[in-house]
Order: structure tokens, then C-alpha cells, then sequence
């Protein structure tokens, strides 16, 4: 037999495992179902690191899972509508199917190449019409239930990309996607309520496993708050302004009000002499880009409305001012501004010679400006209440219950998540299924009629002008209305790719289903997803967007999971010399020219091993050259057994079939909590002994050393499957190890030879013993006191009490 030659062992398995198709999940009922999950790809080119070392965590589970019996399900696919594609096709003048399917091709290649342990008969591909059909039938089921409605606001754009985007798709911001700076439009788009999901998104935070870092995030990203919406009257205006306020407690130093100058509020409040001045801030505000506007080093700036509003608890008249630090889309979009316990608005009214009244008494020594601590109220009386002296939380309670009762104000929970805007000014994505008639308004197309299929457009008919590039495929857009039968014309937007992920998992459960996005019982049966395995960059994005999804579906009664993946693990970032790898770096790894120099199994490996998984890797740290030399080492243990197939183990070497148990149960132990690289280093250490064991312990027809190059193989499969499968062949097995099942531990082999046992009479050691660790109390305590050292100590004393602490401690107290 030849050396160890991982291009031939790749030649020689993948059709042997293509053929057998080991991973397709039964489901039906034979074993203990678990759904294991990994983000689906952009088809946007061939695999690359990050690929390929979430693949490897990933696998590491999945394959995990298959030797412990489960019956697992591990399905792929392709999130394969998006920009990518469409600027690709922009710049080859082709359609972006020509580039999108070319890519998914490529890709599978190298997902098999890679051997992963996928159900390939649920792949599924977003950009598919029998796909994308269903994504639009669930935008009409929203629909339906108020859960998807059109508004005119302003909303981020993005220039470069020609289209809008959601607050979560904007990065400091930036456009999540091209990374230009986002700018501000007015424009009617479609939208989720996401909203109405808020406190349901926080509640069930508590069903999940996920990392508290993400958590976090999304409670934040929720960011829920208890305040109170107070009424301002407006001198001159039969309706007052309402604001929502967090310290209404500190109403009584509410100097001034101010207003988002984007908003419909500001154009109502500014009086004609202030017009031409307002006029000039809007359009800078408008041209400032989010990045300016959130700043907080920059000088505060704003503008006089013009109006004023009494303060409703010292009836002072104070002024309405416009100003950007104050947005459009948050609590009512005005605020009561109060300078003397807040920031921004003491900067404000400093800038602008407005004035400032303390209402909380600040600290002894305290000698900044706005005091933002706690304190006892001051300056706050009427004749009918007063907070003077009152802390924070009983001012608040107090003055909210004064407002109730006068009717100027209500106790609130107020979020800072905003509805979800889905459309998009862009050609690759789900059209939206709406179509816009003179008569009747808004009509959804008909169920029987999905999917409403893209038209054929390519090449420079998708160039990004600001509007849809459907907007131009004038014969598919005027359609007859299907309710009056007049003309009408389609809505030219499409969804955002990021509601075609909210679902996908869903799909996977049956992916042939006609009559619906999924069947209920099959999505019954697999979900919640046990495991989900992805980048944590999706913190507020895919993961919040598919828990809203999910939870809809829930209250639609198609789904009885309420939350969409149980377990959460992010992988880390793979990094080259200690950055991110860009081609601006030049510091860019590629996958495929590393498998070609060191095989699948020492890529996968070197990824398991570098870390915890959740940790960046830096490529120039890692050596795939020395995972390629354990594999071969590992590899040749299994040319070396003698003892037959089912040689009875238990005659063999005790001291190498410990080490063996033990490695098993440790095993078992890392990767239940995701330290997959301890779980290799233990496998390593195997290696090593079993290699002693051969060739200077009891020798290779020991049966013990079978036993421990079986456990090697298996262990292996999860990480080296195409090495593993190979030793498993030496060995004398039928493929595949991948199915080969979970070692069995025999407890009696985990049992440590002895410990130490102190035995003290009175406190003070007089003995030791060698017992087992295993030891029970009513053992320990007989072998203590059957001690001659102990009877000779007691010297004839009775015994009070015995005190057992097994294995390590008897305390004797004598009468
Ligand atoms: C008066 C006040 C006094 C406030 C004080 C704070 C401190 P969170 O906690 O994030 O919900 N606010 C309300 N709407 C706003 C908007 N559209 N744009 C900018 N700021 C807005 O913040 C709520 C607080 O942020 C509110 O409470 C309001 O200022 C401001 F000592 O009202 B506060």
C-alpha cells in the first residue's frame, strides 16, 4: 500500500459518498430528529475562507450529530438574488441569471469538493420562480393582515446603488452592501411592521441560546423605553404637540420644544416669516449625510419655527425650534427640551441663548453643565403639585399620574426599532405582487396568478437611474386590474433579498410543497432549527428579520415554533497577518489554491484547530502544512493494526484503552459546547499514545490499539472525512465511517486509579488513604475508622460524629 496522497483519497471517496448519499435526512420517524443549519450563500463568485471555515465548524456539528444517530437534517442552497449579480450583469451586458446560476454551479462544486455532510435534495435557490413565488405569497399574507403597507417618508438612500435601504442595512452610516454614504429621499415605499413585534422580539429572547453579545444587540436595535407622551398646546393651532418623553420629571424645565425639520410637523409649525430660513436648513439637512447628522462632535445647528407652545405645567410660553439632532422617525418626532438634565440640549440652548432652569439638584461638587444624574427634584411646583425633593423614579410617577388625570399626557413604552423597509428601486429580487389601478387603488394579485415572474431585462436596462429598472418593461407593467378589468399598471419595486432569507429554513423542511411556502406538518416536525451557524455581522439583520418572520407565521397558523433557531454560534473572521483580507491589502488567501497545496482535510482541520470557533483566525498564524503531517500520521496508525475486525477489546492494553474512553467522553464534553479545537487536541494526544503503543507498549495486534484507531477514525470524520474514511477501509470496514456511530464509553475505564484521602481526627490529619475516586460515603468512612493509625490516635475515645467528604476527607470528632 502507498503513502498517504490526499488528492488520490479525494478522487477515490467523493463518488463512493455521492453514490451511498449518506446525509439525506429519513424523516420519518426512526430516530430523534435535529435541524442543522447554516447560513445559505451569496452566490457572488467561488467559495472563499470565511466559506470555508464556517463550513468546517459547521460540519463539525452536523457530522456529530449523524454518528450519535440522530436523524439530521443538513440542507443547502443559495440566497441568489441580489446586487452582486445585477452589477455584474450591468458590467458584462448579460442577464443576472447568466452570472448568478453560473456561480451557484461553482460553488456546489466546491461545497462537494469540500465534502460536506449536505442533504442535497432540499437544495433550493431564491432567485428560482418557484421559489421567489412563494416569497411574494407571503408578502400578500402580510399584506392581508395590515403587515405590509406603502408610506411616504424620508428614508435612507444610497447613492451608489441607486436605492433605498433599511435602517439596518445602514452601518455607521454607510450602505451595509457598497459601504458609500447614505443620504436622506422622500419617497413611498413598502414596509413590515416589525413594530408590532417589539415586545414579542424581546419577550422570547429568553428561549434562546445565542451568544449574549448578539442578544444584546438586538435588545438594543429594539431599544425599548418607559416614559410618557406629553401635550404641548401650539398657540394659533387647534392641535397640540405631542412628545414622548423618558424624564417627564423634568417637565417643569422644558425651556423650549424642538422638532425634526424633516418632518410633516415642521412644515405645519413654521410661520412665513421664518419660511425662507427654514426652507435653506431643510435642504441642508436633507443633503447632510446620516454620518454628519449623528455626530456628536459637530456644533449643533438649527433654526427658529417661528411658533410657540405653553408648557403645560407653568403655562411659560416657549419656542418651537427645528433642528437635525432631533429625528423625523422616533417617538413623535418632537421633543420637550429640557437643557438643564440633558446634553444635547444644553448645547443647544447655549448655542442659541436660550434658557436653562435646573429641575434635579445636582451632586455636591458637581461642576459640569446638563446633570444627567439622580437627585431630588427642584424648581418643580404649581399650585396643584409639586416634585421638589422627590428621586427620579417617584418625580416621574407622580407627575405621569397628574398628566393622566388632566388629560395632557399618558404613561408610554416607546422602541426604537422602526417598520422594516422590504421595497427596492433594483431589477434581481421578487417583484412585489401589488398592482396599482386609478379605481380601485392597491390591488394584490391573485394567488392563482403568482409568481409574478421578472421580465427578461439585461445588461444596461438595469443600469441604477433611481427608480425600478421595471419600471422601463412597459409591457409587463400595464397589466388590467383584477378587479375592475381597467388598466392598471404592476408596482415596479422588488423585496428586499433580505425578506427571501426570513423564510428560507422553512422551505428546507419541503421543498417540493405545492400548495404552500412549506408543508406545516413537515415544518411542524423539524422546527425550531436546533442549531443555526453563521456571522455575526446578521446580528440585526437576517436574524431579527427572521424572527419577525417567523413569529407572523406563528400567529398566521402555519407554524408552531415561535422562535426560528434555538442555538447560535458565530464563527469568527478568517484573517491574514493580523487584518481583514482585502484586496486593497493585497493580503487575500484564496480557498481553492489552498485545498489544491494541502487537501480539504488539512484546510478543514487547520480552521477546527485554530481556535475557539467563535475567535478570529489569522491565516498567517496557522500551519496547514502541520495539520497535512498529522492527518498522514494519524492515516498510517491505521496500516498498522493486527488484531482482526471485532477483536473483543476488553483483553487489550488497559493503560491506551483509558486514554481511549477518556478521549471519547472529553470529546462528547467539548463539543456539546462548541471547543472543537480541544476536541482536537485531544484527538492529537490519542494519536500519539496509540503510536506509543504500537511501537514500544503492547504492540499493534494488542486489541486495545484496534480500538483506539477506530475511535481516531471516528473522531477524525468529523473534521478529516475523506482521511477517515480512508483508515476506516484499512481497518476493514465498509463505508462510511461518517455513519459509523458514536464510540460507546465504558464508565469503568473513566475511573482515576486512586486519590488521596485525608483523615483527621479532631482537625488534625492523622492518616492517609488510597482510594478509589468513586468511593461512597458509608465505604470511605469503614476504611477510615478500620485505620490502626486512626484506632491508635482515638486512643480508646467514643465517637462523637464522622464527617465524610468522599473521596477526599474524613473528619473525625471524638466524645
Ligand atoms: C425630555 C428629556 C429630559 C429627555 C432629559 C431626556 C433627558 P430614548 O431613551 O432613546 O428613548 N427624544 C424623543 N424623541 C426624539 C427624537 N425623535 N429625536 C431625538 N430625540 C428624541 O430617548 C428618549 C428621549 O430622547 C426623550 O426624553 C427625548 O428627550 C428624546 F433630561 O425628553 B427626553
Amino acid at each position: 500500500r502507498g503513502g498517504y496522497d490526499f488528492n488520490a483519497l479525494q478522487a477515490k471517496w467523493r463518488p463512493v459518498w455521492e453514490k451511498l448519499d449518506p446525509f439525506k435526512a429519513r424523516d420519518d420517524g426512526s430516530a430523534e430528529r435535529r435541524y442543522a443549519l447554516t447560513m445559505f450563500s451569496y452566490p457572488s463568485g467561488d467559495l472563499h475562507m470565511g466559506h470555508g471555515e464556517v463550513f468546517a465548524l459547521h460540519d463539525v456539528l452536523a457530522r456529530y450529530w449523524f454518528q450519535q444517530g440522530y436523524d439530521v437534517m443538513n440542507p443547502i442552497g443559495w440566497d441568489s438574488f441580489g446586487l452582486p449579480a445585477e452589477n455584474a450583469a450591468i458590467k458584462r451586458n448579460e442577464h443576472p441569471a447568466t452570472y448568478t446560476y453560473a456561480n451557484i454551479e461553482t460553488q456546489a462544486e466546491s461545497i462537494r469538493r469540500y465534502a460536506m455532510s449536505f442533504d442535497w435534495s432540499r437544495r433550493l435557490h431564491t432567485s428560482d420562480p418557484e421559489y421567489y413565488r412563494w416569497t411574494q405569497w407571503l408578502f400578500l399574507r402580510f399584506y392581508e393582515r395590515g403587515l405590509a403597507y406603502r408610506k411616504a417618508s424620508y428614508v435612507n438612500w444610497c447613492p451608489n446603488d441607486q436605492t433605498v435601504l433599511a435602517n439596518e442595512q445602514v452601518v455607521q452610516g454607510r450602505c451595509e452592501r457598497c459601504g458609500f454614504e447614505v443620504t436622506k429621499r422622500e419617497l413611498t415605499q413598502w414596509y413590515f411592521k416589525t413594530t408590532d413585534y417589539a415586545q414579542r422580539l424581546l419577550d422570547d429572547m429568553s428561549l434562546l441560546e445565542w451568544p449574549e453579545e448578539i442578544l444584546l444587540q438586538q435588545r438594543n436595535w429594539i431599544g425599548r423605553s418607559e416614559g410618557a407622551f406629553t401635550d404641548f398646546v401650539v398657540e394659533g393651532r387647534d392641535e397640540p404637540i405631542k412628545v414622548f418623553t423618558t424624564r417627564p420629571d423634568t417637565l417643569f424645565g422644558a425651556t423650549f420644544m424642538v422638532v425634526a425639520p424633516d418632518s410633516k410637523l415642521a412644515e405645519e409649525l413654521v410661520t412665513p416669516e421664518q419660511r425662507a430660513a427654514f426652507d435653506e436648513y431643510l435642504t441642508a439637512v436633507n443633503a447632510s449625510t446620516e454620518i454628519e447628522r449623528l455626530s456628536t462632535e459637530r456644533d449643533k445647528t438649527g433654526v427658529f419655527l417661528g411658533s410657540y407652545a405653553i408648557n403645560p405645567v407653568n403655562g411659560e410660553r416657549i419656542p418651537i425650534w427645528a433642528a437635525d439632532y432631533v429625528l423625523a422617525d422616533y417617538g413623535t418626532g418632537a421633543i420637550m427640551a429640557v437643557p438643564g438634565q440633558d446634553s444635547r440640549d444644553w448645547e443647544f440652548a447655549e448655542k442659541f441663548g436660550l434658557p436653562i432652569v435646573r429641575t434635579v439638584q445636582p451632586e455636591e461638587g458637581f461642576e459640569g453643565k446638563a446633570y444627567t444624574g439622580d437627585g431630588p427634584a427642584i424648581n418643580s411646583a404649581n399650585d396643584e403639585i409639586s416634585l421638589n425633593g422627590l428621586p427620579i423614579d417617584e418625580a416621574k410617577a407622580k407627575i405621569i399620574d397628574w398628566l393622566q388625570d388632566k388629560h395632557l399626557g399618558e404613561r408610554t413604552i416607546n422602541y426604537r426599532l422602526r417598520d422594516w423597509l422590504l421595497s427596492r428601486q433594483r431589477y434581481w429580487g421578487a417583484p412585489i405582487p401589488i398592482i396599482h389601478c386609478p379605481v380601485d387603488g392597491e390591488v394584490p394579485v391573485p394567488d392563482d396568478q403568482l409568481p409574478v415572474e421578472l421580465p427578461d431585462l439585461r445588461g444596461a436596462a438595469l443600469a441604477p437611474r433611481g427608480v425600478s429598472p421595471l419600471a422601463s418593461a412597459r409591457e409587463w407593467v400595464e397589466v388590467t386590474c383584477p378587479k375592475c378589468g381597467g388598466p392598471a399598471e404592476r408596482d415596479t419595486d422588488t423585496m428586499d433579498t433580505f425578506v427571501d432569507s426570513s423564510w428560507y429554513f422553512l422551505r428546507y423542511t419541503s421543498p417540493e410543497y405545492t400548495e404552500g411556502p412549506f408543508d406545516p406538518e413537515a415544518a411542524r416536525r423539524w422546527m425550531p432549527a436546533y442549531q443555526y451557524v453563521g456571522g455575526k455581522e446578521h446580528a440585526v439583520l437576517h436574524l431579527l428579520y427572521a424572527r419577525f418572520f417567523t413569529k407572523v407565521l406563528h400567529d398566521l397558523g402555519m407554524l408552531d415554533a415561535v422562535e426560528p433557531f434555538t442555538r447560535l454560534l458565530n464563527q469568527g473572521q478568517v484573517i491574514n497577518e493580523g487584518k481583514a483580507m482585502s484586496k486593497s491589502l493585497g493580503n487575500g488567501v484564496n480557498l481553492g489554491e489552498q485545498l489544491d497545496a494541502f487537501g480539504v482535510d488539512a484546510i478543514r482541520l487547520t480552521m477546527v484547530f485554530a481556535g475557539p470557533p467563535d475567535d478570529d483566525i489569522d491565516w498567517a498564524d496557522l500551519s496547514p502544512g502541520g495539520s497535512l503531517r498529522f492527518l498522514q500520521r494519524a492515516w498510517r496508525l491505521s496500516g498498522n493494526v493486527e488484531a482482526p475486525v471485532g477483536s473483543d477489546p476488553s483483553t487489550g492494553d488497559l493503560a491506551l484503552r483509558k486514554i481511549t474512553h477518556r478521549t471519547v467522553a472529553d470529546a462528547s464534553e467539548l463539543l456539546d459546547s462548541y471547543r472543537f479545537n480541544v476536541m482536537v487536541a485531544r484527538v492529537m494526544e490519542l494519536v500519539n499514545a496509540t503510536r506509543k503503543a504500537i511501537d514500544s507498549g503492547p504492540g499493534a495486534a494488542d486489541p486495545a490499539v484496534r480500538e483506539a484507531v477506530e475511535t481516531v477514525a471516528i473522531l477524525l470524520s468529523l473534521v478529516a472525512p475523506y482521511t477517515a474514511e480512508d483508515m476506516w477501509e484499512n481497518l476493514g470496514h465498509e463505508p462510511t465511517v461518517a455513519k459509523a456511530g458514536w464510540p460507546k464509553v465504558d464508565p469503568a475505564l473513566l475511573v482515576q486509579d486512586s486519590v488521596t484521602c485525608v483523615v483527621q481526627i479532631a482537625g488534625k490529619v492523622k492518616e492517609r488513604l488510597e482510594v478509589s475516586p468513586d468511593i461512597t460515603e458509608a465505604d470511605l468512612e469503614q476504611l477510615a475508622l478500620a485505620s490502626e493509625a486512626v484506632r491508635t490516635a482515638l486512643d480508646g475515645r467514643g465517637i462523637r460524629k464522622v464527617i465524610v467528604r468522599a473521596p477526599k476527607l474524613v473528619n473525625i470528632v471524638p466524645a
